[in-house]
């Protein structure tokens, strides 16, 4: 990657209902093909260049259905030019079958791609479980401290063959220093190819933790280790303070970062976010601060890697 990046446009990601939230902790988290389609319309509106997508039952479910993920774009797509990203993180307990079906379903210009198998936990301790109302949203909390995101190198590497036959760029979803050595391994195999997009996923529980300084390490890291073949860093952290603070840094570097109701419920201390466009607002406001130029979608497609069609 150009390391000289003190003019460049920073990509701003809106990921906006996730499969990990529940929503009796948030009447903001869109459920539904509706309210999935609006919140995404109105994060590009507000300056999102990405919408990152999961899809959801009208009870707030996440679901892996095609047909649903299908409904979702197209309707986005009839009413933005935001480039959609496809989520293959799917929710807790999803097959690999299920978690790329959307995908399938649509062809997206952008998927996300997770490199390894960790423990995976959201509401680890008993302290950190929400109140909530559904027996769905119960049996997920109850197996709290079993949870495995599966992401063996078989799967990943399935999962790119389906991407660059389908012609998705992958997003890589990074959550540890140790899946910088994954994408190494797959792209000397030829399975992935130059330019990477990378996006670091911070404060998972199982994954490395938020501090700015892990963000610092792992930037760092992925030049050493992937060298020229990254062409995009990002950035998505979990929770309030993390997110925005994570927002602030990597547009301060010219990286490339995402906000949104899938990785953060509050816009500050002592608030929930109203919506997701509010959270948006917030990252437009940060570039706004530290003068960074933000990505347009079609700045965006434009670097998309060689499997994209739309180029
Ligand atoms: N929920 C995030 C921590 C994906 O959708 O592929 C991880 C994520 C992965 O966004
Ligand atoms: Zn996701």
């Amino acid at each position: 990657m150009n390391v000289d990046r003190r003019y460049a446009a920073s990509a701003l990601t809106c990921a906006v209902t996730g499969g990990d939230v529940l929503p009796s902790q948030s009447p903001a988290i869109p459920c539904g093909v509706e309210a999935i389609v609006r919140e995404s319309v109105a994060a590009a509106r507000a300056g999102a260049a990405i919408v990152h997508v999961h899809a959801r039952e009208p009870d707030g479910r996440p679901t892996s259905s095609g047909e649903t993920f299908r409904e979702i774009v197209t309707a986005i797509r009839r009413q933005s030019d935001v480039v959609v990203c496809v989520s293959t993180g799917g929710a807790p307990g999803m097959s690999a079958t299920e978690r790329i079906a959307g995908v399938q379903a649509v062809g997206p210009e952008l998927a996300t791609l997770n490199l390894g198998t960790m423990n995976y936990e959201v509401f680890p301790s008993e302290s950190r479980r929400p109140v909530v109302t559904s027996q769905w949203e119960q049996d997920l909390l109850g197996r709290a401290g079993q949870n495995v995101f599966m992401n063996t190198l078989g799967m990943v590497r399935e999962f790119a063959q389906e991407f660059r036959h389908l012609g998705v760029t992958p997003e890589l979803e990074v959550y540890d220093l140790s899946q910088l050595g994954v994408a190494r391994l797959l792209l000397e195999e030829g399975v992935l190819e130059a330019p990477l997009r990378v996006q670091f996923v911070l404060g998972v529980i199982g994954g490395a933790t938020s501090e700015i300084e892990v963000l610092l390490a792992m930037r760092e890291a992925s030049t050493r280790i992937l060298g020229d073949a990254v062409g995009s860093l990002g950035v998505a952290a979990a929770g309030y303070p993390m997110q925005l603070r994570h927002a602030a840094v990597a547009l301060g570097l010219g990286m490339d970062c995402r906000v949104g109701l899938e990785d953060s419920l509050r816009i500050s201390r002592d608030r929930q976010a109203e919506s997701n466009a509010e959270l948006v607002g917030a990252a437009v406001d940060l570039a706004r601060i530290v003068g960074r130029p933000l990505a347009t979608p079609s700045a965006v497609r434009e670097g998309l890697g060689p499997w994209s069609r739309r180029k």
